[in-house]
């Protein structure tokens, strides 16, 4: 752990990074501010996909956890983020047995495992939705914010940090703050923000004045009521910032089926030639996509997604991407240092908002936007299990895929048509759990083909399925339980024989191979 006592910081950072003078007397060392978390809190913390979460107060109180329990005192919080975040707070809590309940989206091994067995409570939710829960308080009270910033300014506004999240209504619904100001983030992120606060609860809601994914609807900065901030720690450490490993085979392919479906879309003049505003969720097929894209022939794109990677800064750095407004960078080693060495470029083009708004139903319909998400598995009527292996363990979350899909002009969902070595069909008669209902998955994609699903019953949906995106060694399997279902089924419209559409995934567990 690299957090700084107070006695270490040099004391230009203080002057360079806290400018209100009401803060300095609130500056202490992050095991001074982890003691003032009480026992059962709700504690709503910065960060988004490994960037912009504090670092130094969750692992100090993780330490006090540690020792509490050891003397027999039972301590744990319901923890709050705006999505996954890194070793440092997720891991070090989980590692500490220190997480009661744990909402909207995580990744973290440790943490993975606990929800599993069954430890922590895991509340799985679209993340444009946490925001409005936690104002209309089905959430429970939010006891204490633990909030990364960049600086706090002179009259006490914040530069944000590498994320935003849900760090506004952290800011505003908690009954005390801690804020860590980590001199590692770069101070020339200063401006690059956009945090709205015009949202207001129905029956008051306006309607959101953003038409163009780089429009800029609100100020640079995130405020909080000063008497509310109860502590201010000086940290220097860096975002999870993980590399990305180059995207295999079957990756590529997959991107290849979708940028020449593009093609024929702009073609058809169903799309413009530089397409509608894009989002990428995370991970090596979505960088396959990017970088194909990266290499393509399209010109002049938008994103309007939640997370920018390294493949977007690449797209912006070749000028094949003209902004991108998201609520996260989640950037490796390499790219960071690029985004950082061109920063007063990137700051033109890139846009980082509350999740609210990166992800709102409202912005997503109006813009058009192209979503791009992997999922687990899909089945053959055109359901998409995003979350859940088996039915039963969580992966990640749902995210902020259903935000995206159920709104989207165009609604991909991917991933290899095989998993666990070929030993899984990722097509299924029926799938074991559902995050995104047929109604809103227009686009399967594997690296088998591509199926276009716009218009299709739910029967000419699975013939069209089985054929371009299926496993050949799963096919013949699959037409199989497809007629049959069609010949036997009690209703013929979606047919399913339903002992055996839930029993498939058994199968493989107990045989250890579908085939
Ligand atoms: O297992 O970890 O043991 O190797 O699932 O699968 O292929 O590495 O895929 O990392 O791209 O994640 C859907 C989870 C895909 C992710 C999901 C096993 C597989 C592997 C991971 P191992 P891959 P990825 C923006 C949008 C929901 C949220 C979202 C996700 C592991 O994309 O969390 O979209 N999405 N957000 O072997 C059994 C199957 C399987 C399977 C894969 N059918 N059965 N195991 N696996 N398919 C981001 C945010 O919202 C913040």
């Amino acid at each position: 752990m690299r957090c700084m006592t107070t006695a270490s910081i040099p004391h230009n950072t203080a002057h360079e990074r806290v400018l209100h003078p009401a803060f300095h007397s609130k500056i202490m060392t992050a095991a001074q501010a982890a003691a003032l978390i009480p026992a059962g809190a709700n504690v709503g913390m910065s960060g988004f996909t490994g960037s912009g979460h504090p670092k130094a107060v969750p692992q100090a109180l993780a330490q006090r956890i540690e020792a509490l329990h050891d003397q027999g005192q039972d301590f744990r919080i319901g923890l709050w983020t705006g999505a996954s975040t890194a070793p440092q707070l997720d891991g070090a809590l989980a590692q500490a047995h220190g997480i009661r309940t744990r909402l909207p989206y995580q990744s973290d091994p440790v943490v993975r495992q606990q929800i599993n067995a069954g430890e922590i409570d895991y509340t799985d939710i679209h993340l444009s939705h946490v925001a409005q829960l936690a104002w209309f308080g089905f959430l429970g009270p939010l006891d204490v914010a633990v909030v990364e910033v960049t600086a706090i300014l002179e009259d006490g506004r914040m530069v944000p940090s590498s994320s935003v999240g849900n760090n506004k209504t952290w800011l505003d619904n908690a009954k005390m703050v801690i804020l860590e100001v980590n001199q590692r983030q770069s101070l020339q992120l200063k401006g690059m923000h956009d945090i709205y606060y015009g949202t207001r609860l129905p029956p008051h809601r306006n309607p959101i004045p953003l038409i163009h994914p780089a429009d800029r609807i609100g100020q640079p900065y995130l405020q909080c009521d000063p008497a509310k901030v109860v502590a201010v720690v000086l940290t220097d450490e860096s975002d999870r910032n993980s590399a990305f490993a180059p995207p295999d085979a079957v990756s590529h392919q997959i991107a290849g089926h979708i940028l020449d479906f593009l093609q024929q879309e702009v073609d058809a003049k169903r799309l413009p030639p530089h397409l509608l505003p894009l989002q990428s969720g995370v991970g090596n097929v979505a960088n396959a996509v990017l970088s194909g894209l990266n290499q393509g022939p399209f010109e002049g794109l938008t994103a309007y997604t939640e997370v920018l990677q390294d493949g977007m800064l690449e797209m912006l750095q070749s000028g094949k991407l003209t902004s991108a407004s998201a609520t996260a960078l989640s950037l490796s080693p390499v790219a960071l240092e690029e985004f950082e060495r061109h920063i007063d470029f990137y700051r033109q083009r890139i846009i980082l908002r509350p999740q609210e708004m990166s992800n709102h139903p409202e912005v997503v319909r109006r813009l058009g936007v192209i979503a791009m998400n992997a999922m687990i598995e899909a089945d053959i009527y055109g359901n998409v299990n995003s979350t859940h292996i088996m039915g039963s363990s969580m992966m990640n979350g749902i995210g902020g895929s259903g935000d995206f899909a159920r709104n989207a002009y165009l609604s991909f969902f991917m991933t290899p048509s095989t998993a666990k070595n070929g030993s899984i069909s990722c097509i299924v008669p029926m799938v074991s759990h559902t995050d995104h209902t047929e109604h809103d998955v227009e686009i399967i994609v594997t690296e088998q083909g591509l199926a276009d699903l716009r218009g299709l019953s739910p029967k000419q949906r699975a013939r069209r399925i089985i054929d371009r995106c299926a496993h050949p060694d799963y096919r013949d399997a699959l037409h199989d339980y497809f007629d049959r279902a069609q010949q036997q089924a009690t209703g013929r419209h979606t047919p399913h024989l339903l002992g055996e559409a839930l029993s498939w995934h058994e199968r493989f567990v107990q045989t250890g191979s579908m085939r």
